[in-house]
Parts: structure tokens; C-alpha cells; sequence
């Protein structure tokens, strides 16, 4: 009998440095170059799907690296799924879950190069594997982190301008609290009501730092704080989510669907800043959202600064929420000097627009890819029979 299961016969990994436009400055790293880990999927009928995991200026951001993505996908996850039921993600998702403890952002990679394979067997966007979109495009959100007050004002007056972000998200945490509040405070005067001014601490305040940063950032009208002390603080958390009017939001505090629980129900954070890849991969990802809304929370699509894969993944996804309370920052692509995609993701009106086409909607210019992959082909094949 001739067996009619598509499998997985080819899992291809590749680095890619790509210099950012500017200097991107962050409370525990600048970055000038993003790393991103890219996974392609080769299937026996012939399909093909592509996926993304990427993380933040190296080690410095959380437990994964690019280097350590990629060896954890070619050394234990390739090997575990070669020769599986390509349509079957449930089951490529719980044999890694069992085979692999943590790290979520080489999951992620994996899984998402799944989805667009199934979808491009099937003719049909991600979205639809989802549920169906629910929206064509997102308020998307700039992050303003030159490091200069004076250069990102200018950023963001140009970007109001062009209609193509008016929330801003300034990344704080570096200088001290009261440098920061008052960089803050010049930034919102300066753009006054015609955009929202939120920050992010990457976790570089102490309890003490932050019940002065809250109040002096509330007080010069910025409406949201990202991750304002380290992830495992969860009581500090949950006591300046209730002790300001300033929305608070979880970032790297949510690492998948358990973790998200556990902040809802010990009332640490207002908003989830809901990520793919810390999430571990779509699926999961959904699984945040879904205990966020039970939970009433606002919810943000976050980002890793992802190439223009990663983000067309994340929009299928999230354009299938029927309330993002506090939009999205899917920026990454143009962030970069180069967008990777044949078909760039389109920014206009203060919005990201849901690429169409069948899978996660994303084709990789070959030229791109060739210029910046770090080195030759890693690619694990299934064994003749398997
Ligand atoms: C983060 O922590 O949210 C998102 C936007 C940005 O500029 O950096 C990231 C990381
Ligand atoms: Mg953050």
C-alpha cells in the first residue's frame, strides 16, 4: 500500500547577522546588528515551510542564544522529528515538549516553519489554521532608543508625520530613574496627544527604583511600563500592578502558558505582552492569550525584533484576536537595514498590514539570505526508509 503521509524529511538551520538602521539601546545591551535564527522544513511530497527564532542582543536579554537555538534545533529537535507526520503539529509539539526542556525560542522556529508548511499544502493562510483573521492590519507601535533625547524626538515627530507610528515605546532602565523620568517626560511633551508614549525597563529597576519610576513616569503622562523589575519578582510586580494607575505589562516574565497563569492569578501585571517566541512557538502563544482574556488582561503583541518572517508568523496569529488592547510592535523588519523577504511586510497608517498568500504569507529573497548567513548550510537529513 502506498503510504499517503506527507513527512518531515529535511530540517535546515542558518544564522543571519543583519545591522539594525541605528544604534538600539537597551537597559542591558545595544544592539547593531540582529541575529536571527532561521529554520527551513523540506517535506516528502515536496512542500516546504519556513521558520523564525530570534532573540535580543545575545545572552543579555534571556536564557537562549542565537548559537544555542540553532545547536538545540539541529542536535535534539531535527533528529526527534525527522521522518514524522508533517500535518500532525499536536504531535511534533508534544514529542518535543517531552524530548526538550526550555527553550522555547528554538521551539518556536520549529513550530512555525510547521504551520506554513501545512498551510501551503493546504492553500490556506495560517490565520485559517487559527480560527480565520479577524483583522487585514494592526496598530503598530516604534520603540525610540537612540540613547538621545534630542534624536528621538526627531524620530518620532518624522514617524507621526508619515502616518506610520504614533504609539512609541521608550527603552529606559540604563540611566538613573530620575534621568530616565525626566527623558520620558520630554519625549511625551514633545509629541503631546498625537501619540502614546509607553516605556520598557527590561528588568533593570529594583522594587525601591520603580515605586519612584512609576510615579514619575504616570505624572508625565506615559501610560504603560514594560517589565519594570526582574521576571521572577513576582510580588513586586503584582504591588506596583495595584499601587498605580500606570498600566503594568509582563514581558519576560511570560514564558508560555503556565507562566502567564500564574501572573494573572497572583495579579502581576495588567497587560501580557504576548510573544511568540518566548511563548515557544504559535500554539503556545494562543494559549497565553487565551488565559490573558480569561483573565481580563490587556494584551499587546510583543516582538524579539524579528525579521520580516518571524513577524509575518506572528501576525497570522494575532490577527485572529478579537481585542489587542495596547496594539503591537511588530517593527522588527524595519528596524534592519534590509528586509529578508521577496515581498516586504507593508507599514502604513499607523498600522502593520497581515501579508496575504497561503502559510505564514512570507517568501525569502535567496539574494538577502545569501548576504547575511553568518555560514555555510547545517542541514540533518532523514535517513533512507525512516
Ligand atoms: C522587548 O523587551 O520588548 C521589543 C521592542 C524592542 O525595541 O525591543 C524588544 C524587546
Ligand atoms: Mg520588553
Amino acid at each position: 500500500m502506498v503510504n499517503s503521509v506527507t513527512k518531515i524529511d529535511q530540517i535546515e538551520t542558518m544564522i543571519l547577522d543583519i545591522p539594525t538602521i541605528r544604534g538600539h539601546v537597551l537597559s542591558m545591551a545595544t544592539m547593531r546588528t540582529q541575529v536571527a535564527v532561521l529554520v527551513r522544513i523540506k517535506f516528502s511530497d515536496g512542500s516546504e515551510g519556513i521558520g523564525e527564532g530570534t532573540t535580543i542582543g545575545g545572552l543579555s536579554y534571556g536564557p537562549e542564544s542565537p548559537e544555542g537555538i540553532q545547536l538545540a534545533i539541529d542536535t535534539y529537535i531535527a533528529p526527534a522529528l525527522l521522518g514524522s507526520d508533517a500535518d500532525n503539529i499536536n504531535g511534533a509539539i508534544q514529542l518535543i515538549d517531552k524530548l526538550v526542556k526550555g527553550n522555547r525560542i528554538a521551539k518556536a522556529a520549529v513550530e512555525i516553519a510547521l504551520w506554513d508548511g501545512l498551510g501551503k499544502r493546504l492553500g490556506v493562510p495560517v490565520s485559517r489554521l487559527f480560527g480565520g483573521a479577524v483583522h487585514e492590519k494592526l496598530p503598530v507601535a516604534w520603540t525610540l532608543a537612540s540613547g538621545n533625547s534630542e534624536t528621538d524626538i526627531a524620530e518620532a515627530l518624522k514617524m507621526i508625520e508619515a502616518r506610520r507610528h504614533n504609539i512609541f515605546k521608550l527603552k529606559i532602565g540604563k540611566r538613573s530613574v530620575r534621568e530616565d523620568v525626566a527623558h520620558v517626560a520630554r519625549i511625551k511633551q514633545a509629541v503631546g496627544d498625537a501619540a502614546s508614549v509607553r516605556v520598557d525597563i527590561n528588568t533593570a529597576w529594583s522594587l525601591q527604583e520603580a515605586r519612584w519610576g512609576l510615579k514619575g513616569l504616570q505624572d508625565a503622562g506615559c501610560e504603560l511600563v514594560e517589565q519594570p523589575v526582574p521576571a521572577r519578582y513576582r510580588k513586586a510586580m503584582a504591588e506596583l500592578t495595584s499601587g498605580y494607575e500606570i498600566a503594568v505589562m509582563a514581558d519576560e516574565a511570560l514564558n508560555g502558558p503556565e507562566d502567564a497563569t500564574e501572573v494573572a492569578s497572583a495579579g502581576a501585571a495588567d497587560v501580557f505582552a504576548v510573544k511568540v517566541a518566548q511563548s515557544g512557538g504559535l500554539k503556545r502563544a494562543s494559549e497565553v492569550i487565551a488565559v490573558g482574556q480569561a483573565a481580563g488582561l490587556g494584551l499587546y503583541g510583543g516582538t524579539m525584533l524579528e525579521t520580516g518572517l518571524g513577524t509575518a508568523a506572528a501576525l497570522q496569529l494575532f490577527a485572529t484576536v478579537e481585542t489587542l488592547h495596547w496594539g503591537t510592535e511588530f517593527f522588527g523588519p524595519i528596524l534592519l537595514t534590509d528586509d529578508i523577504l521577496a515581498k516586504p511586510i507593508m507599514y502604513r497608517d499607523f498600522c502593520v498590514e497581515l501579508p496575504k498568500g497561503s502559510g505564514i504569507g512570507a517568501e525569502l529573497d535567496p539574494d538577502k539570505i545569501d548576504f547575511f548567513r553568518r555560514d555555510g548550510t547545517r542541514s540533518t537529513k532523514a535517513v533512507a526508509g525512516q
